[in-house]
Parts: C-alpha cells; structure tokens; sequence
C-alpha cells in the first residue's frame, strides 16, 4: 500500500535574493498539486500553510551571532516549525510534502526528516546550497541550508539547524552548474557526493540519479528529496529568482524523480523556489505539481 501524502505549505521568501517565493504554496496548489498526486494513486491531506513571518516587518540584521545571514531568527523560528511538522506527518505514516519558499526551509525539513531516523538526502539543484554566514557573497540562507543541517562552518553546534540523522556520506547533490568559489571548496574537502551538468552530459541522467539514489539510501531508512525548480533549465521553469542556463530538461527531470519512486526509498520531499512573479502562466508550478507526483509513483501507463 502506498503511504498518504501531507502537504505542508512554507510560504517564505526572506532566505532568497528576490521577492516572490512566498506565493509557490499557492500556485503550486492552484497548479493541482493535489490532483496530480491523487493521479498517483495516493490520497493527500493538505495542512494548510504553516504561520510565517512577514519579511517587510522584520529587520534582516541578525541580533546576534551568525553574522551575514540575513533573516536567521525568522529562519530560525520557521524551521522549528517546519520539521515538527515533518516529523510529526512521519510519525502518522505520512509522507510530507514541504511546499517552499526559498530553500531555507530545507533546514527545517531536514531536521524534521532526520529526528528519528537515519536518513539520506537528494539535492535536485544548480546550486550547491553549501555556503556558510562566512563564505556566502550574499547573506542570504537559501544559499546555505545544505551546511547548516550538516553542521558545517558556522553552523557547528547550531542545534535548530542541524539535521540528527544526517551524514555527509548520505548527500547526493545532482545537475550543479553554478558554485562559489569557497562553496566549490567546501564541497570537495566534505564527504558528499556532487553530480554536476557535466556529470550528466558524460554518463545521462539515469545513471547519475542511480548512483545518487545508492549514496543516499546506503545505510539510511529513508531518502528526503530536495527539489529547487532552478535545477531545470530556465526553459521549462522560468518562475525561479536565481536562473541558470543548461539545466535538466523536462523528460530528464520526469526520468529521474521516476527513479526516486522506483527505488522505493522517498521518506520526504520539498518542492521549493517557484517564483510565480516571475512565471509564465504558472508553468513553473504545474511542472512542479508534475515532478512531484512522479516521485511518488505517477507513471504514464
Ligand atoms: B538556491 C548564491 F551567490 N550561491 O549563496 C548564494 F550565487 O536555493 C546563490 O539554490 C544561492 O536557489 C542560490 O547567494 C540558492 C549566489
Ligand atoms: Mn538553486
Ligand atoms: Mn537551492
Ligand atoms: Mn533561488
């Protein structure tokens, strides 16, 4: 029997570089996420959107510590929220499906995922997600989350942030095409795993999300799946703040959340970075809406 599926709205935007993402919860429901997923053969609870703080009323300057990250505290309290919420959906049998946001909220799903289970994690992106308040150029945390729930740099000892059940050796980051230069290095002096565009130029999609599903399954209970819309090429999913050429192409993209499904391991799944300002007839978040039903189980025959 397949699980259910809880939708979890995260409406944030203040982790990314532009305005916007707030509003991905709600197109992506108007894209019929719910639909889709009941396509699936699932049947889907929605839990409405979790209470976020309005940006505009809060002041980006961190009060205190972790300089450089704009908006920690808000961070901070969403993602609280975010993985009892998570853990909680896991704990009725439940597979949540975190509906972002900017890529902060991962923190929070992440943590929420990796409670009380050894988990690994898929990171569908062009971005590594990997900088810290140290290294990133811009402040902003949808650029860190990867190293926040790994503890990595100035997150060491950040107990909200850190993911339990999370190992290096179980992050699997595929289709990245566009790094920082102290990001690059931390990722190459940690234990993840990075499958960049080359990688899939080299040896195609299906080979390169295989060996990612063994990392992140090896050893875990379960897989979360990171899906950032900008891992696709801007062609498919235009509705996205920080756009980069040479992205996955739709099929590539159905393919290999099709082998997520196939593999059986999908403990949890977020779905962030829709922009529906800058989208065109919401086709970014229907292309959301279709990714998602093909990690859990929508096939076209
Ligand atoms: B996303 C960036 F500097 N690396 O840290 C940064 F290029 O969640 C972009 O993947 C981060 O969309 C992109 O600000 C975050 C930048
Ligand atoms: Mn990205
Ligand atoms: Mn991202
Ligand atoms: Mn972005």
């Amino acid at each position: 029997m397949t699980r259910p599926a809880r939708i979890i709205g995260a409406p944030t935007d203040y982790g990314a570089n532009r305005r916007g993402v707030d509003m991905g919860p709600s197109a992506i429901r108007y894209a019929g996420l719910a639909k889709q997923l009941e396509s699936a053969g699932i049947t889907v609870e929605d839990a409405g959107d979790l209470p976020v703080p309005l940006a505009d009323e809060r002041d980006p300057e961190p009060a205190s510590g972790l300089a450089n990250a704009k908006f920690i505290e808000e961070v901070e309290e969403v993602s609280t929220r975010i993985a009892d919420e998570v853990a909680a959906t896991l704990a009725d049998d439940t597979t949540p499906v975190v509906l972002g946001g900017d890529h902060s909220i991962a923190i929070g799903s992440m943590a929420g995922s990796a409670r009380d289970a050894e988990i690994g994690v898929i990171w569908f992106d062009a971005h590594g997600d990997f900088n810290t308040p140290t290294t990133s150029p811009s402040g902003n945390v949808h650029g860190m989350p990867l190293a926040a729930a790994l503890g990595i740099g100035d997150f060491e000892g950040v107990g909200w942030a850190n993911a339990r059940g999370l190992k290096e050796e179980n992050v699997a980051l595929v289709g990245l095409r566009d790094l920082d230069a102290a990001e690059k290095e931390a990722i190459r002096t940690s234990d993840v795993t990075a499958f960049t565009m080359s990688d899939v130029d080299e040896r195609g999609m299906t080979e390169v999300v295989d060996d990612a599903l063994a990392v992140a399954s090896d050893g875990t209970d379960g897989v979360h799946v990171s899906l950032d819309l900008d891992w696709l090429d801007p062609k498919e999913a235009p509705g996205v703040g920080t756009p980069v050429r040479g992205g996955a192409s739709y099929r590539e993209a159905h393919s290999a959340l099709e082998q997520v499904a196939s593999a059986g391991v999908l403990r949890s799944l977020e779905v962030v970075e829709v922009n529906p300002i800058l989208d065109q007839h919401n086709e970014t978040a229907e292309l959301a809406t279709e990714l998602a039903a093909s990690a859990l189980g929508k096939r076209i025959l």
